[in-house]
């Protein structure tokens, strides 16, 4: 059974709690360094001992692998005072911050502790040392942690979180498995530390994550932290966003009107054609098609985001899930735009076919970036939309050097366009995004007809940059500014902006507008 202390568990619900207020955990804010719960053990070790020179020459081993992985294990000394040690960076957490993660890891951890044994947990590292050998050794015993808000469908967070658990052990070497959905405030982890087997990191999330059951199933937000695994479970986004992993976009816009209900068949053709949109999609990443006769015909169009490999299953896979949300969220609406993250789903009882859609979307990351850098960005992206348009696919991706850093883009447009249409959807989308988030470090506008995308990241299969990517800036002009200081939630994006997940929303038109399609 898993040991759950009432003392850890309130202190901790302070540091979740602070941790949720304070730190919304853009991928680019700095991390919480402050010490979530150390836990010593042994006989303590005296002032100068090799035992003490062990441990400062093992962390000094740590420091020095933590900029190039987010796991290590070694040992120093030999004998009775050998000491084992291994740090942990949570799976997504980047090198530079599993690096200052770690130091203060190993200042703090001499603080707290002066045995032989001890283990300190942040939100997003974990550091152990021991004076026997722990490796390999599966240990579940830990403390859970939830915030203090009732959530009203537990089932939903641990539905979520129990397929990471069933995922991380398979996920080799780091065993980590992040799941995001903004759309459902259902943020997850699962990791194990490399040292265990994938049977081990099994039996050791589920032993944790039953402890959780018993504990904090009914509120928002709850993780539990042993030394060999951990789970976490959030309404706001903790994950830090790497390459690309788990930011699970979805907006949707519905119109006011419903279908007329009549006999029923205008809701059969819409159901049809939603469910066979995707499949049909499917094989060129593109389909338009259309259901019903006159008067009362529906038109519907299916889009993948360009690095899903036609035919690819990612693609099937988003396409239902946006139908799936076209019938939860638009149910019998005249129209509806769904936009996940890797796709795009649109139908209308109107034919829109070759026509540039006027519904637009602007996104802006809260993170500023240089002026200098900004322009770079701007004539990368520029440099796209005068491609996309004559491309057999309808998109462009291309890549732009900042400093040290490399800037990714996407632009693609719905194939129902012809290339001026493309044009004149992408400009439009461009220019409203480079108005709405001047000087960001990622943006993007999504339209029914096209969508604009920038970041500071990969955040597409980089296999389809083409070979005569645009040439990087001019070097020494880009410089990359240093982390920005902690934002509030609602001031941060602006007057005008939602924020969504990781992102200010800038919603363009009014629900008043939505019905005047
Ligand atoms: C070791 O010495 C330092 C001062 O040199 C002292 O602050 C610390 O408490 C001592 N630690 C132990 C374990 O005795
Ligand atoms: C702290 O560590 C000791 C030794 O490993 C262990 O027996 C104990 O259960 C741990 N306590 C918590 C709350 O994790
Ligand atoms: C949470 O639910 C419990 C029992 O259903 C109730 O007693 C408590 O007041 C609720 N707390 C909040 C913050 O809603
Ligand atoms: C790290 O742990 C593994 C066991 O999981 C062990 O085989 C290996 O020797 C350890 N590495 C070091 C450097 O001690
Ligand atoms: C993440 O990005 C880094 C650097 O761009 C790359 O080396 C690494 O392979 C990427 N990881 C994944 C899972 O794509
Ligand atoms: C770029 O990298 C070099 C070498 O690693 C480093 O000295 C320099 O400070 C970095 N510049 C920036 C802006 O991070
Ligand atoms: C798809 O859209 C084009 C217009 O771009 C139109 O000519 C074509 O008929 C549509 N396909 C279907 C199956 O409706
Ligand atoms: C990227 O795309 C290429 C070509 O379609 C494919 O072979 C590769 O597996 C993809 N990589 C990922 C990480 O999906
Ligand atoms: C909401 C918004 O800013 N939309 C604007 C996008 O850009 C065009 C002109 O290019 C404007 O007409 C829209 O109002």
């Amino acid at each position: 059974m898993s040991r759950l202390h009432s003392k850890p568990l309130s202190f901790l619900l302070f540091a979740s709690l602070y941790l949720l207020l304070l730190h919304p955990a853009l991928g680019d804010d700095p991390i919480n360094l402050t010490p979530v719960y150390p836990n010593c053990s042994g006989g303590a070790y005296t002032n100068g001992s090799a035992f003490q020179t062990n441990l400062n020459t093992l962390f000094s081993s740590l420091n020095s692998k933590s900029p190039a992985s987010n796991f290590y294990n070694d040992t120093a000394g030999t004998g009775i005072d050998r000491v084992y040690g291994l740090f942990l960076c949570q799976g997504d957490l980047s090198h530079t911050d599993c690096q200052a993660c770690i130091k203060a890891a190993t200042t703090d951890i001499l603080k707290a502790c002066s045995q032989r044994q001890a283990v300190i947990f942040y939100d997003y590292c974990q550091l152990r040392y021991s004076d026997y050998d722990f490796f390999g050794i599966m240990d579940p015993i830990g403390i859970a942690m939830r915030n203090s808000n009732n959530v009203s469908d537990p089932e939903r967070p641990l539905n979520f979180v129990s397929n990471l658990v069933k995922e991380a052990p398979n996920n080799k070497p780091l065993m980590f498995a992040a799941e995001a959905s903004a759309r459902h405030h259902l943020f997850g982890m699962a990791e194990c530390t490399m040292d265990i087997t994938s049977a081990d990191c099994a039996k050791c999330l589920n032993t944790i994550f039953e402890g959780i059951k018993s504990c904090c199933s009914g509120y928002q937000g709850w993780r539990f932290l042993s030394p060999s695994c951990s789970i976490r479970y959030e309404a706001i986004s903790f994950l830090r966003n790497q390459n690309s992993t788990s930011s699970d976009l979805v907006l949707s816009k519905c119109s006011d009107d419903e279908l007329p209900s009549g006999d029923g068949s205008l809701q059969q053709d819409l159901d049809h054609l939603l469910s066979s949109l995707p499949s049909q999609a499917r094989a060129s990443g593109f389909y338009n098609t259309s259901v019903g006769v006159d008067p009362d015909r529906l038109y519907g169009l299916a889009l993948c985001r360009a690095d899903l490999a036609p035919g690819s299953k990612a693609c099937l896979n988003c396409l239902n899930d946006a139908a799936a949300d076209a019938v939860d969220e638009c149910h019998d609406k005249t129209q509806a735009i769904v936009w996940h993250e890797k796709c795009l789903l649109r139908y209308s009882n109107r034919n829109f076919f070759g026509a540039v859609s006027n519904d637009m979307r602007v996104l802006c990351n809260r993170v500023e970036i240089s002026e200098a850098n900004d322009a770079a960005v701007i004539q990368m992206m520029t440099s796209l939309f005068a491609k996309a348009p004559e491309s057999l696919r309808m998109f462009a991706a291309g890549k732009v050097t900042l400093g040290n850093d490399t800037g990714y883009g996407l632009v693609q447009c719905t194939r129902d366009l012809g290339s001026e249409g493309c044009q004149d959807c992408l400009r439009e989308a461009m220019g409203n995004a480079t108005d709405a988030c001047k000087q960001r470090k990622g943006w993007r506008s999504l339209s029914g007809s096209c969508t604009v995308r920038y970041e500071s990241y990969a955040f597409f299969n980089t296999s389809i940059l083409a070979a005569d990517a645009p040439a990087p800036a001019p070097a020494g002009k880009g410089h990359v500014n240093s982390f920005p200081p902690v934002k509030s939630w609602g001031s941060a994006c602006g007057p005008n902006f939602m924020t969504v997940g990781l992102l200010c929303l800038l919603a363009i038109n009014s629900m008043d507008g939505l019905g005047k399609w």
